[in-house]
């Protein structure tokens, strides 16, 4: 077949909403303006972690093996403070993985994790993204939790990740890291929100997956327009 009629083909299979690049040339390329960002992979949600996720350890080699293929690169911190209004253990009365009403909605809580200067807190010891730009660190205001590395649960306050991504040139990212329904999702679809291309490496992600959250988180990210890859589908 021409490629003209593949790629006519392609369209009437419904393809058109991968790009032009990802389908004629198999492989996504990332170039100068786009940037990889890997969220939260810390010991708090790896083995062993105060709030680990099922099978986190598996996407630092799945990243660690992406690294090499992009020019720019952001890590992000989960980074509370003691006593953070995201803890269970900050109300009398609550567990973990209950929900509580805050001033900006339903929070749900957590055990204690991830607090500021704690080894629980610091990147995994097998993460290994050494040309990483910058570490942008949220969920450092004690009465507000940040999913998003874009912006805090108020969906006001900015992290200044998009404006210094836009400042940069940046204009695609791809995200990887933990969790998948969580910390991931929101910084995906605020990135869309925040007018980049949005893409989530499938394999490169674990969730916590909560009372179907997992699924969910994928279904509300599609809606966005945030596009689902595997990493084989970089190169
Ligand atoms: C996260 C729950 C609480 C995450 C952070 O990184 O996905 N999840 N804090
Ligand atoms: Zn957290």
């Amino acid at each position: 077949m021409h490629r003209r009629t593949v790629l006519q083909a392609g369209a009437a299979l419904g393809l058109v909403a991968l790009s032009p690049q990802l389908f004629a040339a198999g492989k996504l390329k990332p170039g100068g303006k786009a940037a990889l960002i890997v969220v939260d992979v810390q010991n708090c949600f790896l083995e062993g972690g105060t709030l680990a996720v099922k099978g986190g350890n598996e996407v630092i080699p799945v990243i660690n093996a992406l690294a090499p293929s992009f020019e720019n690169i952001v890590v992000t911190q989960d980074w509370h403070t003691a006593g953070h209004a995201s803890f269970a253990s900050t109300y009398s009365g609550k567990k973990p993985f209950e929900t509580t009403k805050l001033n900006y909605g339903t929070q749900v809580l957590w055990p204690d994790h991830c607090v500021q200067g704690t080894e629980d807190a610091a990147l995994g010891k097998e993460l290994k993204v050494p040309t990483a730009q910058l570490i942008i660190r949220k969920g450092f205001h004690k009465e507000m939790d940040s999913y998003s590395a874009f912006e805090e649960a108020d969906h006001k306050t900015a992290t200044g990740l998009a404006g210094y991504l836009k400042a940069r040139g940046i204009k695609t990212v791809f995200v990887t890291g933990l969790a998948t329904d969580f910390c991931v999702a929101w910084t995906a679809m605020d990135a869309r929100k925040a007018g980049f291309d949005a893409y989530v490496i499938e394999d490169a992600t674990r969730g916590i997956d909560l009372n179907g959250s997992l699924a969910a988180a994928w279904k509300q990210m599609a809606s966005k327009g945030v596009k689902r890859i595997q990493s084989s589908d970089i190169g």
